[in-house]
């Protein structure tokens, strides 16, 4: 189906003419971005679920961590086309390749070497794409993670509920033992309630899990770096080996018009 609508369109498409990348072409070329940035950005909520689940006394599984940050990959998917689409096409690759109606040479395909709206100048300039793809995940990821931002507060609040549904049942779990045990026991039953009653981390805990939660949620940008390797090199050709996909991503480039 989306082969022959592809097909459908070359054939459609007058090759005199090539036409700047714009509607289709802007939308599946953004999908395909936003697609394939769901490996990366699904490994860093996964490292992120790994620290957070770390960071709480009841140790919460993957699965359960994730779902803490739930409002943070929320806000994610929620901006990530729209994000993806500015970033890459009205801000870079816009307009036709044309001077004075004349294209100049190598455009506008398959490779042209200057900076348009075309499908040719997204691969000549492919590094760049790459880069402004990145860049764009990372600053979408970083908004997200923002601590000052209404998605931050839901993660927190998620975070700060599983920290106290914890010490309830901590709570329930030490009096329980207590209650049924055997004489040799009774002494640590007791040590523990009492610990548990004054237990001074009931008021200090909820700050340092806040503290903690605000130190890992500003690792996230630098978390998808390390997932897509950036060496900080910017657009240059070896960078973002691991979020590059140039082969596959040239390809389907070139089969727009
Ligand atoms: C990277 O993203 C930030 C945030 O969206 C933006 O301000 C900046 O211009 C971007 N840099 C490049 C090179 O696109
Ligand atoms: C997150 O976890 C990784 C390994 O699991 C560790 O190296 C890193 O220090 C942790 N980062 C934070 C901010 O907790
Ligand atoms: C790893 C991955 O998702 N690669 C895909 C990136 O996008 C291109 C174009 O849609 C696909 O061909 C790749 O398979």
């Amino acid at each position: 189906m989306r082969r022959n609508s592809v097909l459908a369109l070359l054939a459609l498409s007058v090759p005199a003419t090539v036409s700047a990348c714009e509607g289709e072409c802007i939308v599946k070329i953004t999908n395909a971005y936003v697609g394939n940035y769901t490996t990366p950005v699904d490994a860093v909520m996964r490292i992120l679920a790994e620290n957070l689940s770390s960071m709480l006394p009841s140790h919460p599984d993957i699965t359960t961590a994730t779902s803490y940050l739930q409002p943070l990959l929320s806000a994610y998917d929620a901006a990530a086309y729209i994000g993806m689409e500015t970033a890459v096409f009205p801000r870079f690759f816009h307009g036709k390749c044309a001077v004075h109606g004349a294209d100049p040479p190598g455009c506008p395909n398959p490779d042209c070497p200057v900076v348009c709206g075309t499908p040719g100048s997204m691969v000549h300039f492919f590094p760049t794409l790459r880069y402004l793809a990145y860049n764009e995940t990372r600053a979408r990821i970083e908004a997200a993670a923002d601590p000052e931002g209404a998605t931050y507060k839901l993660v927190e609040q998620n975070v700060l509920n599983a920290a106290n549904d914890h010490r309830h049942t901590m709570r329930l779990g030490r009096i329980m033992p207590r209650s049924t045990a055997s004489k040799s026991k009774t002494k640590t039953g007791s040590k523990a309630m009492a610990t548990s009653k004054g237990y001074p981390g009931f008021r200090t805990a909820p700050q340092a899990i806040k503290d903690n939660l605000k130190a890992l949620l500003a690792q996230a940008g630098a978390m998808l770096s390390e997932v897509c390797e950036d060496d900080g090199s910017g657009d240059s050709a070896s960078n973002l080996a691991r979020c590059s996909w140039e082969t596959s991503m040239k390809e389907y480039i070139l089969t727009f018009p």
